[in-house]
């Protein structure tokens, strides 16, 4: 195994670079940032787009392969460095987690990625993306009423809240009601209680403007 660290391209508004902060903090492998600003178009650059053809965030170097990805990348972690498991043994659970984190990671966050909010209307944007996360974590909720415990599948952090806690950055950040969301709510404030939950949340990440640290939740 290679003896460098890992290197993660990374935003800090990032939700699916925040999965692999997360998983990469909670696994304790020690990492490299490197900001990619996405709104400054830097995921577009020639030599990023030499990393990454798809011009999306994230992308990890790690033990000499270069991934993109999160949910791929997590894949990976959970395979490669199998301390910590993300992935509960139970062929169910797994499931429920794969279910959860597809859930979050098709049906959710690619509506309401960058590329597709700047294909809106400046005016439409912040409401459709309201919708969209609050049409998707309403289904993540009921499929929580079945699998949850202290955290999304069970009583142990899994890929799955890798997943939740970044997509309610976003909902936190076009103002999603989660009242009624009660299951969302407790794994979120149990989950932001762990250090791999805090350090990894945006606005601990260097890239992350001052001005936006008082709208922090943390
Ligand atoms: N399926 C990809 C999605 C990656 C993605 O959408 N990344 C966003 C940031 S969270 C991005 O780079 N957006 C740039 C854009 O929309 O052009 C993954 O899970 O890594």
């Amino acid at each position: 195994m290679s003896q460098s660290r890992p290197i993660l391209y990374t935003y800090f508004r990032s939700s699916c670079s925040a999965r692999v902060r997360i998983a990469l903090s909670y696994k304790n492998i020690e990492y490299e940032s490197r900001a990619v600003n996405l709104q400054k178009g830097e995921h577009t650059s020639d030599d990023y787009t030499e990393l990454n053809p798809g011009k999306l965030l994230p992308y990890l170097v790690i033990d000499g392969n270069g991934l993109s990805q999160s949910i791929a990348i997590l894949e990976y972690l959970e395979e490669v460095y199998p301390d910590k498991p993300l992935l509960p043994k139970d062929p169910g659970q797994r499931a429920q987690v794969r279910t959860i984190v597809n859930a979050i990671s098709c049906d959710i966050q690619p509506l309401q990625n960058m590329r597709v909010l700047l294909a809106l209307p400046e005016e439409q944007r912040a409401g459709y993306a309201r919708k969209i996360i609050s049409a998707g974590l309403a289904v993540v909720e009921r499929m929580l009423e079945k699998t949850a415990g202290d955290f999304c599948v069970g009583n142990h952090v899994t890929m799955a809240d890798c997943c939740l806690i970044p997509q309610l950055y976003n909902a936190r950040r076009f103002d999603v009601d989660l009242s009624a969301m009660p299951h969302i709510r407790a794994i979120e404030e149990r989950a932001n209680a762990l250090e791999a939950f805090r350090c990894a949340h945006w606005s601990r990440q260097p890239d992350c403007p001052v001005d936006l640290l008082s709208s922090a939740n943390m």
